[in-house]
């Protein structure tokens, strides 16, 4: 298990974050997703073997939203 920082430019409203959380669920061996839109950044507990850091990125991007390690 690895826990990985994300930050994420483009969310403006809790729908953003919602939006940013049910995608990062979707993924295999994800176990805990926390966005915060105040800091602007997305804390993610994962098994680096199932979901890599690429993967989590690219499915944020997927969402709409641009993102940064
Ligand atoms: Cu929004």
């Amino acid at each position: 298990m690895q826990t990985t920082t994300i930050h994420i430019q483009g969310m403006t409203c809790q729908g953003c974050v919602n939006s940013i959380n049910t995608v990062l669920r979707k993924l295999p061996n994800v176990y805990h997703v926390e966005v915060s839109l105040d800091s602007g950044h997305a804390t993610i507990q994962h098994d680096p073997t199932q979901t890599s850091v690429d993967q989590l990125k690219a499915a944020i991007e997927e969402a709409g939203f641009e993102a940064v390690e």
